[in-house]
């Protein structure tokens, strides 16, 4: 059956269109550096946002009612398989991501939910076979069931380490089944809420020793995903250990897991950080460790994860920059880990949502695109650090000075003349890239 019966396929109208229902800004036939911008941006639809979402909040019952939810139990799960892939082709996306939860109910036993799993997974095989889009990334849900109330790798009982190795083996083979381009650990739960009950250092050396398991079976089963981290500073616990990128690094780092992992960087988690989006994508860049993007923004009122749709085109541009400059995303994506409000409880307004979306990335794309073709940011970096290319400043570049050779220098120096940052000018210039990528069309 049809579940979007109203809506047709979505296409690229331009800038001009007026239809709700269309694409103004991502033309998904567009080149850039021989590669469309389909394949550059690689849009991921959530699973979870999208088809298990019922607009419920901590404060009110779900306001959203699907065709599906009609269903219970396994039939719920295979009308929502259905629905997704009814979505992804009128979408015209190319990825989609999950967590096992998302795609079928628990059993009454851990082998009765890989039972299920078993059964979906085949389900979703099929579809896959005839439908262009593919699995970004899946992962393990282990923070929604009351067994995982201390946490899943990190928890105090044993036994609960043991079972999420369990549900994590399984997911990896399910990855390996559906071609899954990338794997994600979000530690859900990996934290903790005091430390007057916390043996941090045994948590972690575990966490450390849980995903050295994992490396190991992916080895085993030839699952050739790229590994990624998904850092979170807080939520559900006061304190996550994947805080941030710098936090996750130094954790690889200590247990010698940096070989395997990059990072999947999601925009709210960035700000729930105290960090701008754009700082976690430069430091995971930097060090060589952008993997993937959860696309989405978070509301600076709020400050908590409310995973809204993202369409502050000043961020997609910055996130953008980053992304070029990275050049592109390898197998990541850019997943729309982003739900619609819960006064957009029509099933329309998962369109509009993903069309904002990828309309804004679209756009973001664009002006970075054009801002890197003119240097605009370069060529203020370099003037910036001019001093860096001669004299002194290239010796402490080169590693040609010590302390002992720069007092000398310091002594000598009369009058250390600076120059302006220039802020307020960059930002009118990049406003100016804003306003005129489309005007100039
Ligand atoms: C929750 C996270 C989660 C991960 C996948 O805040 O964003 O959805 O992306 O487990
Ligand atoms: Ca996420
Ligand atoms: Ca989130």
């Amino acid at each position: 059956m049809a579940y979007f019966s109203n809506v047709k396929k979505i296409n690229f109208e331009g800038a001009q269109s007026k239809n709700p229902f269309a694409f103004k800004f991502y033309n998904p036939e567009e080149t850039f550096q021989g590669k469309t911008m389909e394949e550059y941006l690689r849009f991921g639809v959530a699973y979870w946002h999208t088809f298990t979402m019922d607009g419920s909040d901590p404060f009110g019952a779900g306001t959203m009612s699907r065709q599906w939810d009609r269903y219970t139990g396994m039939d719920l799960a295979k009308a929502r398989v259905d629905a997704s892939f009814e979505f992804y082709d009128l979408l015209g996306v190319p990825y989609f991501c999950f967590h096992d939860l998302d795609i079928a109910p628990e059993g009454s036993n851990l082998k009765e939910t890989n039972q299920n799993l078993d059964q979906i997974v085949g389900m979703i095989k099929d579809y896959m076979k005839d439908s262009k889009t593919k699995l970004l990334w899946n992962t393990s849900n282990m923070f929604t069931h009351p067994r995982f109330v201390h946490g899943a790798a990190t928890s105090s009982n044993a036994d609960i380490f043991a079972y999420s190795a369990a549900k994590v083996k399984k997911s990896m083979e399910i990855g390996k089944e559906l071609g899954a381009e990338n794997y994600v650990f979000w530690g859900g739960r990996e934290g903790y809420e005091t430390l007057l009950n916390t043996d941090m250092k045994l948590e972690m050396d575990n966490l450390g020793r849980f995903l050295h398991m994992a490396v190991d079976y992916a080895k085993q089963i030839d699952f050739d995903a790229q590994f990624l981290i998904e850092p979170k500073p807080k939520e559900p616990t006061t304190h996550q250990y994947d805080f941030d990128v710098a936090t996750g690094y130094a954790f690889l780092q200590s247990y010698n897991l940096h070989d395997y992992f990059k990072f999947n960087i999601e925009a709210n988690h960035a700000t729930l950080a105290g960090h701008t989006f754009e700082h976690e994508l430069r430091y995971a860049r930097i060090n060589g460790l952008l993997g993937s993007v959860d696309a989405n923004q978070g509301d600076p009122l709020l400050g908590w994860d409310t995973d809204e749709f993202p369409t502050d085109l000043y961020s997609t541009t910055l996130a953008m920059y980053e992304i070029i400059k990275n050049g592109g995303l390898g197998k990541g994506g850019l997943n729309f880990d982003a739900k619609v409000r819960r006064g957009s409880f029509e099933p329309e307004d998962l369109f509009h949502a993903h069309i904002a979306g990828m309309d804004s990335f679209a756009v973001g794309f664009k002006v970075a695109q054009k801002l890197i073709e003119d240097k605009v940011f370069e060529d203020i970096i370099d003037n910036r650090y001019g001093s860096y290319t001669e004299g002194i400043g290239l010796d402490i570049v080169n590693g040609n000075t010590d302390f002992k050779k720069l007092e000398d220098y310091a002594l000598g120096l009369n009058e250390i003349k600076h120059q302006s940052g220039r802020l307020e000018s960059i930002k009118s210039v990049l406003n100016q890239y804003l306003l005129q990528a489309y005007a100039e069309r």
